[in-house]
């Protein structure tokens, strides 16, 4: 999507981040793709503190010649680092360990990033979970405009590499074909209008981490947070980030492999989906964050916000 229509036809929020210029957002709802044009809707309240607290969740796998400078460039913001590795054989964290004394380092055993990060994610403490890969092809500088969102109204503020403000240096022809598929797939299968879908940086309200009950064990962790954060009827923002090339070392992503299983990831969330809405039809489904859990399933409407402020305690 250019520039153009996506500026002109989307309901955009730009406003003065506490750290950072004009912050601008999408907000990405259900029903998007068939509706198109949507007016504006006013902000809702949070109930999240205006500073909340934020944790930085980096994977990494062999990302020694990396990873420092990631960590030198922290904004204030971040209260808490925690770095989710196991499998690399280089002195990652040892490099980590010594860049930023107060960072928390997580062995994770099993393979791939989604391990790494759910791993991650379920350790952190702060209000906001931010995710980041430690590569140097995401800007630590951007974390503010993905946290802004979280404190005006939104729950999951999703990066996007295809809106105004955007962009990536990194993307091979092939991989932004790919990616575009899978965009297109997600949209289509689930009436959205996103831009992208595969891409490592966002951050979320701890408070859903738990009902989003996630399960991925490769790349295709990301695909899984935005679908169940939707289906969950999460407010979803996507801010505009660019993507620069790792900085050195090697890519742990296979195109084909990995874009296999994010397709069969929207598949099962699109059946699950259905199996929601059958549920709402019959009066069935879950209105509260705990039964979401115990039933394991997801409330295709929003969640209440009740005892948000005391869950997130
Ligand atoms: N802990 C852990 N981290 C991983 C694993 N695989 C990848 N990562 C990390 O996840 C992040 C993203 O992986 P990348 O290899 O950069 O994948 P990518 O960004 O899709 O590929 P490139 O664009 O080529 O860099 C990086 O910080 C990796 O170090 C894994 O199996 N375990
Ligand atoms: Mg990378």
């Amino acid at each position: 999507m250019d520039e153009r229509s996506t500026r002109g036809a989307e309901n955009w929020f730009e406003q003065r981040g506490a750290e950072v210029g004009p912050v601008r957002f999408v907000e990405r709802r259900r029903g998007d793709r068939r509706n198109g044009e949507r007016r504006v809707v006013d902000e809702e309240v949070s109930s999240l503190p205006k500073r909340p607290t934020v944790s930085l969740v980096i994977p990494t796998r062999n990302e020694a010649r990396n990873v420092a400078d990631v960590l030198q460039r922290l904004p204030d913001m971040v209260d808490e680092v925690v770095l989710v590795d196991a499998r690399s054989a280089d002195v990652t964290k040892l490099m980590a360990r010594s860049t930023r004394h107060d960072i928390r380092i997580i062995d994770e055993p099993a393979a791939g990033k989604g391990s790494a990060l759910r791993a991650g994610l379920a350790a952190a403490h702060g209000d906001v979970l931010v995710a980041m890969d430690a590569d140097g092809s995401m800007s630590p500088e951007e974390i503010p405009r993905f946290v802004h969102p979280l404190t005006h109204g939104f729950d999951l503020a999703k990066g996007s590499r295809f809106i105004a403000g955007g962009g990536s240096l990194d993307i091979t022809p092939i991989r932004r074909l790919g990616n575009r598929a899978l965009v297109e797939a997600a949209n289509f299968l689930l009436d959205v209008r996103y831009t992208d879908l595969c891409y490592g940086f966002f951050a979320l309200r701890r408070i859903f981490l738990e009902s989003l009950d996630l399960r991925s064990k490769g790349f295709e962790i990301e695909t899984e947070i935005t679908v169940r954060a939707q289906l969950m009827g999460l407010r979803i923002a996507e801010v505009p980030s660019v993507e620069l090339p790792r900085r050195s070392g090697q890519s742990n992503l296979r195109a084909v492999r990995d874009g296999v299983r994010v397709v069969r990831t929207l598949v099962r969330e699109r059946s699950r989906q259905r199996a929601v809405e059958a549920a709402n039809r019959d009066g069935a489904a879950p209105e509260t964050l705990e039964e979401v859990g115990r039933v394991g399933t997801l409330s295709a409407t929003r969640p209440k916000r009740d005892g948000d402020e005391a869950r997130s305690a």
